[in-house]
């Protein structure tokens, strides 16, 4: 690596000329495939920018000018112009890189990300800032096509176009979300380009117009006016102007050197905000030539000849993922007023089976997660049963709109929310951790966790079935691999399910903490403690009876959740046992996730070290029993720790 080697930061690139540019984009872009070949990350995504990094870090003087990362998953070749290039092969690890951008990571990121669509808002509270404290510097912020249509990205465009702040936004153009962009912002932005090209050609036809002897001027004169007609009909951006920015554009954003002459027009524009529109690639280099957009986005391993997935091709048991799509699309054939929804994941969360087969009952709406859950809720007035698949996370976005437009009205909607828990590598801002919390503080809405992917069959149906709000969580991953030909069937709400009997200790396991709950009764035997397993099925509501039963027959009940403590499942039981006056009667020992920011990292380590999995159930339970050996009696005493 001629360039490479010897940039350490910004400052190291801003040395070089701007011919010796290109070059040094591909080396950034073979080194970040050498990378991700061996330890996968969003490869495709942070392919497609590498050379809007190497242009913004030449022409801004980061970091005292700021750039802001939209989502950020496409920031590798940032990452690696940075001071993080030779940490790059930790990314998404247990205490390595993360996929995302992090304050804490580097003074080069300068605002966290991970959901899409922020960055305009972070980059102009930026820019007011800076006007207020009257500070000069640039605000860039990089976002993609498909986060620009994010519900917050048009907001802060609005603000900024009023308030005509000075702040540029550089658009990562590739016609691509995961999956293909949707939407008619995506017609728009494709109709500035078609404008754009009709520009060029204008001018070509102009010239040779001009060229036709006696007759050139005049001519010219009246195409000019004509096209010119024609191009203020399709030239959307005039939109962009109306709406206050400026536009350059469009370049090609693989071509360093425009893009630098792009960034530094944008520079000067002083008074306001300016939109720089880059044509980009996603996936750029990447070697497999086979157009597979969804191993673009984001990779395993792969061979850097082939580009193939290196993961073992081992039979694994379907994810919940794809038993969730399926299901779907089982239910669907037999009832027609099911209609399917997803925000921008199709392939995240099986609703990809769903359009390919109901195109007339399912929908993408984009990045809109508020706009998708009260497109449901008006769905469901007309008598629809809308299912809204969206990751636990990403759902965070449309809080009010779950209370205000579905619950506060108690419409049969169904929110399917894939990746409930700890996801893993992609760390902190993608943990569905909160569903709980932010779902069960208000009335109507019916919440569960199957154990396994029958039960998540059974609880689709029975969502569906619901004429009120409902939602279930299941966890990111494989399910166990169990016989799922038999006919979901309607479980009844608010029951729990009693898995095993056991007289000293009641554990009240949800969801994913089923079978771990069951393997640490199992080891629990062993040592003479005899455990009831319930599978809760139900955090709302919550089998009173039972619960209440065993308040009253065990001295000590365990709650195990996949979730925050705070507000979570166990909160739900110890508020149960307060109102019924049974607080004092038995102790509870609550197991979740404490209220700690969780890492990123491999899913089971991060499970193990807040001791969710059968080993940490089994240890908790053991500090809090005391057995006291007696060997006159069949059994030993058990004593309660206080
Ligand atoms: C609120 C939210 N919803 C969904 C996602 C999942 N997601 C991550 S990247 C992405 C696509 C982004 O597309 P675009 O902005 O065009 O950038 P590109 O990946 O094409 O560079 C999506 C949907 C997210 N990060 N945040």
């Amino acid at each position: 690596m001629r360039f490479l080697s010897e940039i350490n930061s910004p400052a190291d690139l801003r040395r070089l000329r701007v011919e010796d540019l290109q070059e040094v984009a591909d080396e950034v872009r073979q080194f970040m495939l050498e990378t991700c070949s061996r330890v996968g990350g969003h490869t495709g995504a942070s392919l497609g920018a590498v050379e809007l990094a190497v242009a913004m870090h030449y022409v801004f003087d980061t970091p005292n000018d700021k750039l802001v990362w939209d989502v950020g998953h496409q920031a590798y070749a940032h990452k690696i112009l940075t001071g993080r290039r030779d940490e790059l092969h930790t990314i998404k690890q247990y205490g390595g890189l993360s996929g995302f951008l992090r304050r804490e990571e580097s003074e080069y990121d300068t605002f966290g990300a991970g959901h899409a669509s922020t960055s305009l808002s972070a980059a102009l509270g930026m820019a007011v800032a800076r006007d207020t404290k009257k500070e000069d510097f640039h605000v860039c912020a990089l976002i993609g096509d498909s986060s620009l249509a994010g519900g917050m990205a048009m907001e802060a465009i609005n603000q900024a176009g009023h308030l005509k702040t000075r702040m540029i936004v550089l658009l990562n153009d590739n016609e691509m979300s995961i999956a293909p962009a949707v939407g008619a912002l995506t017609r728009y932005l494709n109709r500035i380009k078609e404008a754009q090209s009709y520009q060029h050609l204008k001018e070509e036809i102009g010239d040779t117009l001009e060229s036709v002897p006696g007759f050139g001027h005049s001519l010219r004169k009246a195409a000019k006016t004509v096209k010119d007609a024609i191009a203020a009909a399709v030239l959307p951006g005039a939109l962009v102007n109306e709406l206050g920015f400026k536009y350059v554009g469009y370049v090609d954003g693989h071509n360093v050197p425009m893009l630098v002459r792009a960034l530094e027009e944008a520079k000067k524009v002083d008074d306001g905000p300016v939109i720089v529109h880059a044509l980009t690639t996603k996936g750029k280099g990447f070697p497999n030539p086979e157009k597979n957009y969804y191993a673009y986005h984001a990779t395993g391993p792969f061979d850097i000849q082939t580009g193939k997935g290196l993961k073992s091709a081992n039979a694994a048991a379907p994810t919940y993922t794809e038993v969730f799509g399926n299901t779907m699309c089982e239910l669907m054939a037999s009832d027609e007023r099911i209609v399917a929804l997803t925000a921008a994941m199709p392939d995240g969360t099986g609703i990809d089976k769903v359009l390919e087969k109901f195109p007339e009952r399912a929908f993408d709406v984009g990045i809109a997660e508020q706009h998708a859950v009260t497109f449901c809720a008006g769905m469901a007035c007309e008598g629809l049963k809308p299912v809204a698949a969206i990751y636990s996370t990403f759902l965070q976005r449309g809080f009010d709109q779950i209370i205000h437009d579905v619950c506060l009205q108690n419409l049969n909607v169904t929110f399917a929310m894939d990746r409930a828990g700890i996801v893993g590598a992609d760390g902190p801002t993608h943990h569905g951790l909160l569903d709980i919390a932010y779902l069960r503080g208000y009335p109507n809405i019916v919440l569960m966790a199957p154990k396994d992917e029958v039960e998540m069959r059974d609880m689709l149906l029975t969502s569906i079935e619901h004429p009120a709000p409902s939602a279930l969580r299941y966890p990111r991953g494989n399910g166990f691999g169990l016989d799922i030909t038999a006919a979901p069937k309607k479980l009844e709400i608010g029951k729990a399910e009693v898995l095993q009997e056991g007289g000293d200790v009641a554990i009240l396991a949800l969801g994913s903490m089923v079978y771990p709950a069951m393997e640490a009764a199992a080891l629990l035997d062993k040592d003479g403690i005899s455990a009831s397993v319930i599978n809760a099925r139900f955090i709302k509501p919550l089998d009173n009876e039972l619960i209440l039963a065993l308040a009253q027959s065990k001295r000590l009940i365990v709650t195990v959740e996949e979730a925050y403590l705070a507000g979570g499942f166990g909160s739900a039981v110890l508020e149960l046992l307060e109102e019924n006056g049974l607080q004092d009667k038995v102790k509870v020992v609550r197991m979740g996730v404490p209220d700690r920011i969780v890492t990123h990292g491999d899913a089971k380590l991060l499970l193990a070290k807040y001791g969710l999995d059968a080993d940490g159930i089994y240890t908790k339970i053991k500090e809090n029993i005391e057995v006291i050996e007696d060997r006159r009696a069949v059994r030993n005493r058990l004593k309660i720790v206080k």
